[in-house]
């Protein structure tokens, strides 16, 4: 007798309208990018309304099919809204839309579901907010609902962008080889670069200099992260301090790395023993990845990015050394030195962080629970 089945029916494939302002770098675009390619992986189709869709040259220059990039919309389109409108960052998507919206309401009978897609955090107000109605009072929109969605980290949380085919992916990796392509040598510890200005990169590169146990090689992706480095490289290299006979050179290789798509930079992070990661989505490919990763948080005027990287610290059950590091990394006021990169230390924060990746494998995705919601709620 076959066993029933309690999960719930599937979705019909549904049109969705995802919203993208482009703040600053690449975060914004790079997480609608994967959520809308995600969705049309599993058989919605999806307008990707964007003000700056430049990244995606390099990002995703095949595009996905059953994801349409937009510019930002200047009418409402002819047939209407979709029949779920994501707002990604409290973009406010603009009125013209709202007023469609509000017809789309009139004439189905029903609104389409309006979500606004919130940063991903791991404190505490996250799993009270989550799918909390946002009722508008005023405007084109009166009367509607919005509803926060809020990625996270527990199972109190809309969860993690993950796809369904990441797995078997990873699964399929050849760690080797990659490493030997980029000439990277059997026993060199190798570790990535994704990060702002970090004010410990000198105190960083120290430490791979005078590594003893193994050569280190670094590869910095361009942008930002390349011209710290280049910065660095320069002071370090200005205060011309006579290097102890012990230090050798040559325990550190620099490879600077050409702009990538998306699935070729979470290659990079599968490949690499060290992740120094960014921002938001960086952050959770590197959690997938499974190898020990130090992140630089999106830096706030009022600090308020110091909370949310101790409650990120926190959720790791992260050990003193990797608290140590991240304290560091990013600059917090009495922050300890560095630690240096020893394998005993490095093993510590390769445990934390399989150990992160394989409670976070237990939970639904994030797009499997945006589609619980919008059944819920259609
Ligand atoms: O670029 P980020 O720092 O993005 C941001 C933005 O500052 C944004 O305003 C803020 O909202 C957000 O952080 C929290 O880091 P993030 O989020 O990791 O995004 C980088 C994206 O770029 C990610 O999708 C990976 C992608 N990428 C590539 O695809 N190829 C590359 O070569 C590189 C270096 C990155």
């Amino acid at each position: 007798m076959a066993a029933s089945d309690t999960s719930p029916p599937a979705l019909p494939a549904l049109r969705w309208d995802v919203f993208c302002q482009v703040i600053d770098n690449y975060g914004d675009i790079g997480v609608c990018w994967r959520l809308s390619a995600e969705l049309a992986a599993r058989g919605h189709t999806v307008r990707l309304w964007t003000d700056d869709a430049s990244a995606l040259a390099w990002m995703a220059p095949g595009g996905a099919s059953g994801v349409q990039v937009l510019p930002w919309p200047v009418q409402a389109p002819v047939d209407g809204p979709g029949d779920v409108v994501v707002e990604a960052f409290g973009c406010e998507i603009p009125a013209l839309f709202v007023a469609a919206i509000a017809g789309a309401a009139r004439t189905r009978g029903r609104p389409p579901v309006w979500i606004n897609l919130e940063y991903l955090s791991a404190e505490s107000y996250v799993e009270r907010c989550h799918t909390l109605p946002s009722p508008l009072a005023s405007g084109p929109g009166a009367g509607l609902t919005r509803w926060f969605f809020y990625p996270g980290f527990t199972s109190a949380t809309g969860g993690l962008l993950r796809e369904q085919d990441l797995p078997a992916r990873q699964a399929a990796f050849d760690r080797e080889a990659w490493r030997a392509r980029r000439g990277i040598a059997p026993d060199a510890l190798a570790l990535s670069l994704f990060c702002y200005e970090p004010p410990a990169l000198p105190e960083l590169l120290a430490h791979l200099h005078q590594r003893q146990d193994a050569p280190a090689h670094l590869l910095a992706t361009p942008g930002r992260a390349a011209a710290a480095l280049r910065a660095a490289l320069t002071t370090i290299s200005s205060q011309n301090r006579p290097e102890p006979a012990s230090i050798k050179r040559s325990a550190l290789s620099i490879s600077y790395l050409p702009r990538c798509t998306q699935q070729a930079f979470d290659e990079l992070l599968w490949a690499c023993d060290l992740n120094f990661v960014r921002g938001e989505d960086s952050l959770v490919r590197a959690l997938w990845a499974g190898q020990p990763f130090v992140w630089q948080i999106y830096p706030q005027h009022d600090d308020a990015h110091h909370a949310k990287l101790l409650a990120l610290l926190d959720w790791l059950d992260a050990p003193p050394s990797l608290r140590r590091a991240h304290l560091a990394w990013n600059g917090l006021p009495g922050a300890p030195a560095l630690p240096p990169l020893t394998p005993r230390t490095l093993a510590e924060w390769r445990a934390c962080a399989q150990s992160a990746r394989d409670r976070l494998a237990q939970g639904a995705d994030l797009v499997t629970q945006l589609l619980g919601f919008v059944r819920e709620k259609s």
